[in-house]
């Protein structure tokens, strides 16, 4: 049995819960699951007890605590080399470094103004001009990495680098976040989003999400889209 626990919140709310957790399951590197509710009285207590920084996703390693989503997928990128989280190539190493790294510090707007929220269904959110241009920013990022790495002559995967890797549980919630909130999306955009969306291990991390009782209203942000 494997000694790794990862520490998740809501599967309907958090996005970065997400990230490590379907890093870990693409990998098929085994993993227990501990849940904690980010909703209710006791959230920030039960929060602290697991996490130094009193947020989720938390890694534990036997003795070992990693915390934030981008330490805990680079601790498993080292950890387990075969996962080839991250691309060989240099060039495309950094690049992947760079859009991971740009989505963990950025996009606060969008984030904001479309929380990932897997219980519910086409909703409908007027953006900001600041979250339609970080909208934009992701597409581009897409494209760009698709056209330079992931979509190269002869290669036949979906991904943002080739084989699938940190950039994309990186960018699997805003996949997620595009879906609910009704984004258009041109072509190359769409078979992207589609590859994320029908992995397996999303679905089953949005049927578990729709399984869970706590929570708020999955309506209270934005309206359903008519
Ligand atoms: N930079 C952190 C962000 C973690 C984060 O904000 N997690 C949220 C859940 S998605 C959380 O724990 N919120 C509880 C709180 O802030 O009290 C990471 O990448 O892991």
């Amino acid at each position: 049995m494997s000694d790794l626990v990862l520490v998740i919140g809501n599967k309907a709310y958090s996005s970065w819960s997400l990230r490590p957790w379907l890093f870990l399951k693409h990998s098929r590197i085994p993993f227990s699951e501990v849940h904690v509710s980010l909703d209710g009285a006791h959230a920030k207590e039960n929060l602290q007890r697991h996490s130094p920084s009193g947020k989720v996703p938390v890694l534990r390693d036997g003795a070992l605590t990693v915390w934030d989503s981008f330490a805990i997928c680079q601790y498993l990128t080292e950890k387990y080399p075969q996962t080839l989280g991250w691309p060989k190539e240099a060039a495309a190493r950094a690049t992947a470094y760079s859009v991971a790294a740009e989505m963990h510090s950025g996009f606060l707007n969008l984030r904001r103004e479309m929380p990932m929220n897997c219980r519910a269904e086409s909703l409908h959110v007027t953006l900001s001009e600041d979250a339609r241009k970080e909208v934009a920013r992701v597409k581009q990022i897409w494209r760009d990495c698709r056209t330079a790495f992931g979509g190269k002559l002869g290669s036949k995967r979906p991904w943002l680098f080739g084989e699938f890797g940190v950039a994309d549980a990186f960018y699997a919630p805003v996949a997620l976040r595009f879906k609910t909130y009704g984004i258009e999306l041109d072509p190359v955009e769409q078979a992207y989003a589609d590859a994320i969306l029908s992995l397996p291990e999303i679905r089953s991390w949005i049927d578990a999400a729709k399984q869970e009782t706590e929570g708020s209203d999955p309506f209270s942000v934005g309206v359903p889209a008519k």
